[in-house]
């Protein structure tokens, strides 16, 4: 069987608070390339559990991504949505890959050192492995192309050494078993680009916006009311400077460039666009032009994430239909995953 050319596969995990950096760093791209792609998204559950093993209402968290996707303007019909535990070949893959995956990749992943801190020794096992179980989650649809934030680039690096490895490693049996000289699983491109690859933290601004942050402050989440959000904005820390004339001007001024960004991404121009129609402004003047920016974009997907939370069955349904049809690619990548491991029956 030969391999998809423009399959796309991402995924978000229902760890609550979703925010306006998960919106602009992927929902909105997963949203862009409906129209030139074969998409699935997934709402990663399995990796859920791998900071913290007991989650305050799994399904519920797995419901809000899914009406986030729906609401942000996800056709469930014509693409594939799902939850991944649904589709229990994304742990089988995962395993094999642990297998493919060297100890020395995974300890140079930062995500672990950042989310493990000074205590790696009480870490899930799990939260070690999670970069396997992501490679496995892209891998098991072929999937080729990935969009994601800036913080998930070394996944997706680690992602293409496994496919790597695994395509060289068995070259010979993947030959014998009709597959041509491009291996069997894809080197998979990220998609990171754009205004806001890292949309960072409102109260600090060298710190990325982040679900597990304390304050709630530091971020706009995809359920706050037009005033929370307008609140937000207005109390974004910021410097007491004007707004420059040139990108060049944002250097050293996080907070500044970070909201600059935000602008961008929410109205679809570039940050020097909107340098050059804010120049010389002060906040005072920038900071309700980007609430009442960021209201109009986010308030009428905020109405239909309540629509849909209101109707979980609904919302299950579509996430059921979608693991079927997934679990069919899955089922037939396993079928000859496991045929090219060697492995009886
Ligand atoms: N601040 C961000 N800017 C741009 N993109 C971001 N993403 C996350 N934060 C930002 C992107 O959102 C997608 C889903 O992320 P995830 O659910 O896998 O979780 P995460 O990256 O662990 O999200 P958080 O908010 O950063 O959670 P914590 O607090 O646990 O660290 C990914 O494509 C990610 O790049």
């Amino acid at each position: 069987m030969g391999q998809p050319t423009n399959r796309v596969f991402s995924g978000i995990q229902p760890t609550g608070n979703l925010h306006l950096g998960n919106y602009l760093g992927a929902i909105k791209k997963f949203v862009a390339l409906q129209d030139s792609h074969e998409c699935i998204y997934c709402v990663v559950d399995l990796h859920a559990v791998t900071a913290q093993l007991v989650q305050d209402d799994l399904k519920n968290q797995t419901r809000e991504i899914a009406a986030a996707f729906i609401a942000s303007g996800i056709d469930p019909a014509k693409h594939i949505v799902f939850n991944q535990s649904q589709v229990r070949e994304h742990a089988e893959l995962a395993w094999l890959f642990n297998c493919v995956a060297r100890m020395g990749w995974l300890q140079r992943m930062t995500q672990f050192k950042d989310k493990a801190g000074k205590n790696a020794q009480n870490a899930s096992v799990g939260l070690f492995a999670y970069p396997s179980l992501m490679a496995a989650d892209i891998l098991l649809y072929r999937a080729t192309h990935v969009p994601v934030g800036d913080d998930q680039k070394q996944h997706l690096e680690l992602t293409r050494d496994i496919a790597a490895k695994f395509n060289n490693d068995f070259a010979e049996k993947i030959k014998e078993f009709g597959h041509g000289d491009e291996g069997y699983f894809p080197i998979t491109d990220p998609i990171i680009e754009g205004p806001a690859t890292r949309v960072m933290s409102l109260r600090a601004g060298n710190n990325k916006m982040s679900k597990s942050e304390p304050s709630d402050m530091s971020r706009i989440n995809l359920t706050d009311s037009a005033d929370d959000i307008a609140k937000k904005i207005r109390k974004a820390k910021t410097d007491p400077e004007p707004l420059p004339d040139t990108m060049e001007g944002l250097a050293e001024r996080p907070e500044a460039k970070n909201l600059v960004g935000i602008y961008a991404a929410l109205s679809g121009q570039t940050s020097k666009a909107v340098v050059s129609e804010f120049a010389g402004q002060q906040f005072g003047t920038f900071k309700p032009a980007l609430a009442e920016l960021a209201v109009e974009k986010l308030a009428p997907i905020n109405t239909e994430m309540r629509k849909l939370m209101d109707n979980p069955d609904h919302v299950d349904s579509i996430l059921a239909d979608g693991a079927d049809r997934a679990r069919v690619i899955a089922q037939q990548t396993m079928k000859e995953v496991r045929e090219i491991f060697g492995f009886l029956g």
